[in-house]
């Protein structure tokens, strides 16, 4: 087989042997023994791809075949891409003929239901308001997995407008795509707002999925569905035709099984984007120079490092016990990799807790950035052009739920009176930036000399958030199988539960992702805790059962 190099991507091919010691047995292809699709990874799917094991096109109808055995269970797929099948022929026949267009050729990817496609699929952060909207050409995201060869495989399901509209709702339900639930116990509260990202991830319903963050909802459902989860830097993967919460706040990230699939996927989708002016920061947009985020996956990472804790976040908001030692237990693996731990404090943080100013910088780029979006479409079924005139359809559509599910958050913008391009936006952003930085994970990173600062990473999205700056959660732990349930305050979820997977937190500073996927990557290969339970519900089909 004859090999063209069309991108620089490819070079970073490496076909290194399986490295996951599951429970699964594997799958018998063409005679050979191959991993079940929900520990498979990506240079094993490569690997079977290259041998003729199977075809993409064997890989998309395994995956669909998966996401229709459970998704009148889990709700985790909105929509699945029409043209995925013609997608995986047209990439087959270039593998057969020596072209790989990067080291995502020919691999399904599912994405958030925010994240625009210029395709039949619709983008509509689960409202039926967008139903049917378009957009004049693909998201920078649709746009760089396509380039990178990757076939967007469908829309997940999230929390409704990314959790920006009610504030008594459940995690995972949107009008459009219904509730999402997790599938390590009936009922699971997904978490979000990624929240069907995170379960088809998990449970192998494509090789991993994308998600976008504010605050916390990549992490989240990363941590509560037992993934690895990359919340980039503000400003490193670009937003344009992501359907936004705020400009300051917002990123898109990978969601995969190991952390170096989830290196794969943001060495793909990062990058300067004429489109997205936060881009033109990162620091290597004008030379082209990116880091090796592959290459950063370091199994002696630790070795040398400082790395701190911020013990005052945990005494003021005592995790669960199953928690606490679980993390107890991880900073001592750390210790014994090579790490100097230290105490790393964010000494803003009691006072952060009693102050507002978040609220009002979130509230202040919504109204600005939701009109700056809808301002893009090309087509727009039932004008909307503001906040105004979304809520005016959520609270008369009847399929929004209205009133049982409110629009609160909207209500509190909209009395806010001003836009991000107020004064009094400047000033509360101001505030935040220093609960974020100097009194927050930049203070805590300089005053102590750290590489990194852990926490659970139920205790991890705010501070990071303000700031815009990088964290990667790891499969850290589960809750007992004797937990007792616990609901949600919607009541209609188990918000906790025997078996609920939890992660651990790797926090840094801007333009640091090298640097923590080195030391997430070096935390994953010593402790593998992505197998210690199992799912409760995972679909049959495998590659074996599709391939001809
Ligand atoms: C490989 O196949 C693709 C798709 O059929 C075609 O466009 C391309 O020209 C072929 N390249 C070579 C080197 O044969
Ligand atoms: C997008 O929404 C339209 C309108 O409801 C629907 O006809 C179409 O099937 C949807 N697209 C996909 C790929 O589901
Ligand atoms: C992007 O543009 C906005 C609005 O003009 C500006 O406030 C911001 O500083 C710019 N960001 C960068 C990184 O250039
Ligand atoms: C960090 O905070 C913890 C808990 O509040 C406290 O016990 C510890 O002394 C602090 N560490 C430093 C170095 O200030
Ligand atoms: C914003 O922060 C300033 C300075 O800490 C504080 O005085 C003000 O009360 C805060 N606003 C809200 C709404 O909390
Ligand atoms: C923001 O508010 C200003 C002042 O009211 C207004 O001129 C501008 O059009 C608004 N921008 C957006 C995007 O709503
Ligand atoms: C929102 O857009 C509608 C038209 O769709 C317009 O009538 C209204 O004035 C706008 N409201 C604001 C606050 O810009
Ligand atoms: C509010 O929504 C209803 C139903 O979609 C529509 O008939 C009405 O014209 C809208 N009102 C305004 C002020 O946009
Ligand atoms: C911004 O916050 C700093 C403290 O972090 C304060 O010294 C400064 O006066 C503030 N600037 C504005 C314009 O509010
Ligand atoms: C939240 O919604 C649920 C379900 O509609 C309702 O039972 C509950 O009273 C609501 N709670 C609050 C605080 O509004
Ligand atoms: C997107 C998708 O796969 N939808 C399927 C979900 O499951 C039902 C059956 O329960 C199918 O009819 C849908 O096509
Ligand atoms: C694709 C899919 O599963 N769609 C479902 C989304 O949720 C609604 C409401 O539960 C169902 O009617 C759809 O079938």
């Amino acid at each position: 087989m004859r090999f063209v190099v069309l991108s620089a991507l490819v070079s970073a091919v490496t076909f290194a042997s399986a490295r996951t010691v599951g429970p699964f047995t594997g799958t018998i292809i063409k005679g050979q023994q191959f991993p079940t699709l929900i520990e498979v990874d990506l240079e094993q799917l490569q690997d079977g791809l290259e041998s003729g094991l199977f075809t993409s096109q064997d890989l998309v109808a395994a995956y669909v075949a998966r996401i229709n055995e459970v998704n009148s269970t889990l709700h985790m797929v909105t929509e699945l891409n029409p043209d995925a099948m013609a997608i995986a022929k047209t990439a087959d026949a270039l593998r057969a003929n020596g072209t790989l267009l990067g080291p995502l050729h020919g691999i399904p990817i599912l994405i958030k239901n925010n994240i625009a496609t210029n395709d039949k699929m619709n983008n509509t952060a689960g409202s039926w308001s967008l139903v049917g909207s378009k957009v004049p050409r693909d998201s920078t995201m649709a746009a760089k997995l396509r380039k990178a060869g990757a076939i967007i495989l469908g829309k997940t399901n999230l929390s409704q407008w990314a959790n920006y509209r009610s504030q008594n709702t459940s995690n995972g339900w949107s009008a459009y795509g219904g509730q999402t639930y997790g599938a390590y116990f009936p009922g699971q509260d997904p978490s979000g707002s990624s929240s069907g990202s995170g379960v088809s991830s998990s449970i192998g319903l494509a090789l991993a999925a994308l998600g976008t963050e504010t605050s916390g909802s990549i992490l989240s459902p990363s941590s509560q569905n037992n993934l690895v989860g990359i919340k980039p830097t503000v400003g490193l993967t670009s937003r344009y035709l992501v359907i936004p919460i705020s400009e300051h706040q917002d990123t898109i990230g990978p969601m995969a099984r190991s952390v170096k699939d989830a290196a794969y996927l943001l060495q793909a989708i990062a990058g300067p984007d004429q489109y997205d002016n936060y881009t033109s920061a990162i620091p290597w947009a004008k030379t082209g120079a990116a880091p090796d985020y592959v290459a950063a996956c370091n199994y002696n990472a630790f070795a040398g490092k400082r790395i701190g804790i911020a013990r005052n976040v945990l005494a003021l908001n005592p995790p669960q016990p199953a928690v606490l030692a679980a993390f107890n237990t991880a900073v001592a693996q750390i210790k014994a990799a090579g790490a100097t731990i230290v105490d790393a404090n964010f000494t803003g943080y009691q006072q952060y807790l009693s102050n507002g100013n978040s609220s009002i910088v979130l509230e202040a780029d919504f109204v600005s950035d939701l009109a700056n979006y809808l301002s893009q479409l090309t087509y727009n079924p039932n004008n909307i052009h503001n906040l105004t005139d979304e809520r005016n359809f959520t609270q008369s559509f009847p399929a929004e739920m209205y009133p049982t599910r409110d629009t609160r958050i909207w209500d509190a913008a909209l009395a806010l009176g001003f836009n991000n391009s107020d004064a009094r936006f400047a000033a509360a952003y101001n505030v935040t930036t220093y609960f974020g930085g100097v009194g927050g994970i930049l203070g805590a990173i300089a005053d102590n000399n750290v590489s990194a600062v852990l926490l659970p990473t139920p205790l991890s999205p705010g501070i990071p958030a303000l700031i815009g700056s990088p964290v990667i959660t790891v499969p850290m732990g589960f809750y007992p199988a004797n937990t007792s349930v616990v609901m949600n305050g919607f009541g209609n979820l188990v918000a906790r539960g025997p078996n609920f997977p939890f992660g651990l937190s790797f926090m840094g500073a801007k333009w640091s992702e090298a640097d923590l996927i080195g030391f997430a990557y070096a935390y994953e290969q010593r402790t593998f805790h992505r197998n210690d339970v199992q799912p409760y519900l995972v679909p049959n089909i495998e590659i074996n059962d599709v391939v001809s």
